[in-house]
């Protein structure tokens, strides 16, 4: 954790794109890069405010790949009804995109892959100290919502989880900003081949700016809201809900 951390600053200190014209001046001072970034607890706005949002996650060339990609948190969410969709290779699966949209949509998989899909190899940064490259390919996100037609009222899209961790439904969130930035996508397939139970078999969501537990696995459900109020228990996420994980896991 510590070392993530630390990794995080140094990189929300270097990052480029400085956006605001009054606030990246005062951010270019040593000394006001050292009163706005200490200290443990640095505020959503502040790095939102201050970091280029749209920049890109890095890619990485396939002879970079991990030869091992762990799977972590739910392996198999072994439900009746997962087991069921398992049972037919996901035939049944159906993705409920809806909330504030003009279009709900129920999409099955081989809806989702006759999308224009987006292929990219990144690293999957987890706060237990691991991580690991690999390729994610599915469509973006940003084209699944504007297919619904989500309304300009949305400030949140929320990702609802086919598993229980711990007994709690696993969900996740992202504001607009990550859910149309172009990393961020439905990965149907990792490595080349459709995504294995242990991933997030069949749709998992990879938002490649942020720490590993909010890439969502087995996502059911993509909901666009105004607030995370009332979902869960308010905080936008299991681990947010839980263990009080930062909901921007900015990297
Ligand atoms: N539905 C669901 N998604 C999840 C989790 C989970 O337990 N359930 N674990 C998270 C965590 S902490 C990490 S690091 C990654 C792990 O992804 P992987 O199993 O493909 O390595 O999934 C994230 N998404
Ligand atoms: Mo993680």
């Amino acid at each position: 954790m510590t070392d993530l951390l630390v990794k995080r600053r140094t990189l929300i200190a270097g990052g480029a794109g400085l956006l605001l014209a009054g606030c990246d001046k005062v951010a270019q001072i040593p000394a006001a890069r050292k009163i706005l970034f200490s200290g443990e607890d640095i505020h959503y706005g502040l790095q939102r405010a201050l970091q280029d949002r749209g920049a890109l996650a890095p890619e990485y060339r396939p002879d970079q790949m991990s030869p091992i990609f762990r799977a972590n948190g739910t392996r198999n969410p072994a439900t009746p009804s997962y087991d069921a969709m398992v049972a037919n290779r996901f035939a049944d699966y159906r993705l409920a995109v809806d909330g504030l949209v003009d279009r709900p949509l129920s999409l099955g998989i081989a809806q989702l892959a006759a999308m224009p899909a987006r292929t990219q190899i990144t690293r999957h940064d987890c706060v237990e100290g691991w991580s690991a490259i690999g390729q994610w390919q599915g469509p973006m996100l940003g084209t699944v919502l504007k297919a619904a037609g989500v309304r300009r009222s949305a400030r949140y899209v929320v990702f609802t989880c086919a598993d229980l961790y711990n007994g709690e439904p696993y969900y996740e969130s992202i504001d607009t900003i990550d859910a149309f930035h172009p990393q961020t996508i439905l990965a149907l397939k990792m490595n080349g081949a459709p995504l294995e139970v242990a991933h997030g078999a069949p749709v998992r969501l990879r938002v490649e700016r942020q720490l590993g537990y909010k890439h969502a696995k087995y996502v059911m459900g993509v909901k666009a809201v105004a607030s995370l109020e009332g979902i869960g228990k308010g905080k936008g996420g299991y681990w947010e809900d839980n263990v009080d994980y930062d909901w921007y896991a900015g990297i």
